[in-house]
Order: structure tokens, then sequence, then C-alpha cells
């Protein structure tokens, strides 16, 4: 007995006694483009929280200026430093503004970052394991006494001008335009959330409406939203587009269809509208209804939860989806569900969904935390309501077990939502360095990105790259020329809304 009792008293201790565990610090992992901030918060420390900046207390706002991992440690009890009491907070990183004469004299820990100058950049600080940086300079760079790339890092020196993204105003003074894409006619296609539907001479900036379609219910985020054309569009002149009406004028009325127009270029309208699909629930807010065909001539249209988060784990239900359809709208015979246009399941509100490298890529809007981009596969379950981002709460690694979830390939962690929206693949050579990239833009973050895909296409690899910083305002959507040319559209709203075009100038 007496020995048993001498074993006990130290645990006792440990668990309930001055022993602490160490703190936990949320979030478990976070995202931030370069310049803003985030809150890391410590709990579980009784006596005061010292963190790894020289900061003390609970709560703290950081703002790094490149990726770092903070640490909180807790001066009292038997805390000890772990995994589970820092976090990572990555930091999206752009290219240096083009400076006539760049002097890089503190080390550099970047992961992705480049130095441009317009004359030369002279270097003396270390590069840092693990750090990745490029000096790209027009005339010369030069390597001081004292610059070192330590083991681990990747260094790179050129010469060649600055990479910059030329912009200009295609169009402005429109009110939430929501697609756009490029046409074979060499046209911008858009459309705004009102209902219209136009053509967009990007080079005169000339605007042709084909139509306003009549009962397009524009409420909150709803109204007229995605747009396709077809493939074959000289032989086959359909627009599909996605959008809410209501059947009773009100908002709990609202629902979404997938209608298929024909375009009449000697009379520039779009008419003779077929209903593919119908009645899907719709709201003010959730509606997905991004829609792409692939080269097998199938039309995936994403549909959102609509608020009721009891759709998307539904087979039943077209809320919360992925759906898959023949070009008329009928039910393909190798859908996994028979007589179902249910292809995934469990999405939020996806509103961003491209074809490319034979894959289909989808972005999504997290609730708080955790806007997603997924690798979409037939049958796949990508855990909404159940999980956010990845498989990494109890509870949501149960229901992931459970149910084969699917975890997302990029998210923009657990920090908070940058609002992902347009997402677009650039397989062009005119900007080598967007090459095998996803684009995508966001509302909330205001910012365009780059997203290195992996060259079986499965993964994303390293950080994001950031363009366009708070430049533009909300960015809704994008469009790629066959010429490498990159066009956004705003969405401030306010009729203020504008096309953006961005020609890379490289060397
Ligand atoms: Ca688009
Ligand atoms: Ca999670």
């Amino acid at each position: 007995m007496k020995t048993i009792y001498i074993f006990l008293i130290p645990v006792f201790f440990v668990l309930n006694g001055f022993g602490q565990t160490p703190p936990s610090v949320t979030p478990t992992s976070a995202f931030i483009n370069y310049g803003s901030n985030v809150t890391l918060t410590a709990t579980g420390c009784a006596g005061t929280v010292n963190w790894s900046t020289g900061q003390t207390g609970a709560s703290i706002s950081v703002s790094p200026k490149q990726s770092a991992r903070f640490t909180a440690t807790c001066t009292s009890g038997m805390q000890t430093s772990g995994a589970s009491n820092s976090v990572l907070v990555q930091v999206g990183l752009t290219t240096s503004p083009c400076n006539s004469n760049v002097t890089v004299s503190s080390n550099l820990s970047n992961i992705g970052y480049r130095y441009e100058s317009s004359n030369y950049i002279s270097g003396t600080g270390d590069i840092e394991a693990n750090a990745s940086v490029q000096f790209k300079a027009q005339n010369y760079v030069q390597l001081n006494p004292g610059f070192e790339t330590k083991s681990g890092s990747v260094f790179k020196a050129f010469t060649g001008k600055c990479t910059e993204l030329q912009t200009r105003e295609v169009l402005t003074g429109r009110q939430i335009p929501w697609e756009i894409l490029w046409g074979p006619d060499d046209f911008i296609w858009m459309t705004e959330r009102d209902g219209k539907i136009s053509r967009v001479n990007p080079q005169t900036s000339a605007v042709q409406t084909l139509i306003t379609i009549s009962d397009v219910f524009s409420n909150g985020e709803g109204g007229l939203l995605g747009m396709v054309l077809h493939p074959d569009f000289a032989n086959n002149p359909y627009v599909y587009v996605s959008y809410n009406y209501s059947i009773d004028n009100t908002v709990s009325g609202m629902r979404v269809k997938v209608v298929r127009f024909t375009y009449n270029s000697g009379i520039a309208t779009l008419g003779s509208p077929l209903i593919l699909v119908q009645n899907i629930l719709g709201n003010s807010t959730h509606d997905g209804s991004r829609l792409v065909i692939t080269p097998e001539l199938k039309l995936f249209v994403t549909t959102g939860d609509a608020q009721d988060l009891s759709a998307p784990q539904n087979d039943t239900n077209l809320n919360g989806k992925i759906l898959r359809m023949n070009l008329d709208g009928s039910v393909p015979a190798d859908n996994p569900i028979a007589g179902s246009l249910v292809w995934s399941k469990g999405h939020r509100n996806p509103q961003g969904l491209v074809y490319a490298n034979g894959k289909l890529y989808c972005s999504s809007h997290g609730a708080g935390i955790e806007d997603e981009i997924n690798l979409i596969q037939q049958s796949g379950n990508y855990g909404w309501p159940n999980v956010e981002g990845f498989c990494n709460t109890p509870s949501e690694i149960t229901f992931c077990n459970a149910n084969s979830v699917i975890e997302p390939i990029f998210s923009s962690g657990t920090g908070g939502t940058w609002a992902f929206c347009g997402l677009d693949y650039y397989n062009n050579d005119a900007y080598p360095r967007w090459k095998g990239h996803l684009l995508l833009v966001s509302l909330k973050n205001q910012t365009l990105y780059s997203l290195k895909v992996s060259a079986d296409g499965n993964t994303v690899e390293g950080p994001a790259n950031l363009y366009l910083v708070n430049q533009f305002g909300r960015l809704r959507d994008i469009a790629i020329a066959p010429n490498g040319k990159v066009y956004l559209c705003t969405s401030n709203g306010g009729n203020a809304d504008k096309i953006i075009e961005i020609t890379p100038i490289v060397e």
C-alpha cells in the first residue's frame, strides 16, 4: 500500500496541483497578408503568459513581416514548451517594389520572396536556413563580404528587368459584375448580379447588353451569378447561367435555377431559355453558382448550403453540393447516385471552380475560419458543416474517419477568412512566374493570389503570392485571355465596379 501511495502523489500534483498543462494557442495556424495582423490567444495558464515576441498577456496581436513561429510560455507551474503552445503564422509575400537600388543588409528568412531593382542589388545579410529568396537586378547583383547563404536555404541571383504587373481599367461604372470570362469572339462576357449579361470589348470598353433576365431576384449576395459558354460555341451558341429567382417575391421564397440561353449574334441577344434544373433552395447568402463545362461535355455547378446546415450531408438534397449534368440538364448515366445530379457533397458556399490538369479545383468560403481550395472527386465528402478545413479537432477527426472526408489542398487557416471567390488556372507562357499556378481572388482581403500547383496537380506547393493588395478593393472573379493577359472584376458596389486588365511585363 505504501509503495502505491508514494507513486500516486506526483500524479496528483501534475493533474491537479500547481501543475499546468502547456498553454494552448489559438489559432492553431494562420495565414495573413503582408502588413495585416492576427490575434493570438493562449489559454490554460494560471500565471502570466510570456510570448516569444517579448509581449505578455493571454492575447496579443502580431503583424509579422515574414512567416514566423510564435511561442507562449507560462510563468507558473510545471508547463513545458512543446508543439501545442506555438503557432506558425505564415505571411503571404509579394515582390518588392522596383526601386532603382536595393540594399539588403538584414538577414532574410522569407519564403518565396523576390527583391527587384532597376539598377543594382547589394546584399550583405544572410539568407537563413529554409528561406528561399531571389535577387533580380537589371544591371548587377553585388554580394558583399559577410553575405552568406545558410545550409538549407535557396538563393538565386540574376539580372533582368523588374517584373511588373501593368494594370489598366477596361471598364468602370458597373454594378457587381459576378462572372467574367473570355469568349471565343475575343470579348469579355460578363454577368452582373442584377440580371444583365453583356459582351465587353476589351479594346474599346464598349458594352453590349444581350439580355436582362426578367425573373432574376437580386437580394444580398444572391442574383444572377455564374456563367459558362458551350466549348463549341460556333456550332452550339449556348450560354449557361445560374441565378436566384423567388417563388413569391420574398427572400424566403428564393431559389436557384440553371438556365441555358441561346445567343443570336445577328441581333445581339440571348433568348430561348431552357431550364436545366430549378427549385434548388436559395437565400440572400450562400448560393454557390459557379459553373464549368469539362472536355467530356459535362456541366458542373456549385450550390451553397443556403443557410440550411442539414443539407450538405444529405444526399437527397441539392444544396451544399457540386452537381454534374449533361448539357441538356439530364442526369449522366455515370453519376455516382443513379438519377441524381449530386457529384460531391459537404460544401458550404463554393464560389470558385476551374477545370485544369484533368482535375476540378474549387474554392469555398469558410464561416469564420478556413476558406478552402478543394480538389473535387466523384462522391467526395468535403465535410461541411461537421468539418472546417483540415480534420484536426477531436470531433472532426471522428467525423472524418467515419465519412472519408477529403481535406482541402489549401486553406486560409484557423486565423480567419480571406473570402475566396473566383478561381482560375494560368497555363500561359506570357508570364512564366504564374505558369502552372492557380489564380484566386478574394473579396475581404482584396487580393489576387497565385498558388503553385504540384506537377501531379494534386497539391498546392509553398505559400500564396500576393498581388494588387487593397489596390482595387474587393475582387470577385478572374478571366484569362489566350494572350496571357488576366482580367479581374471588382465587387465594391455603388455603380463603380471595374474590370481591370493585368499585363505582365516580362523581359
Ligand atoms: Ca471567370
Ligand atoms: Ca478543422
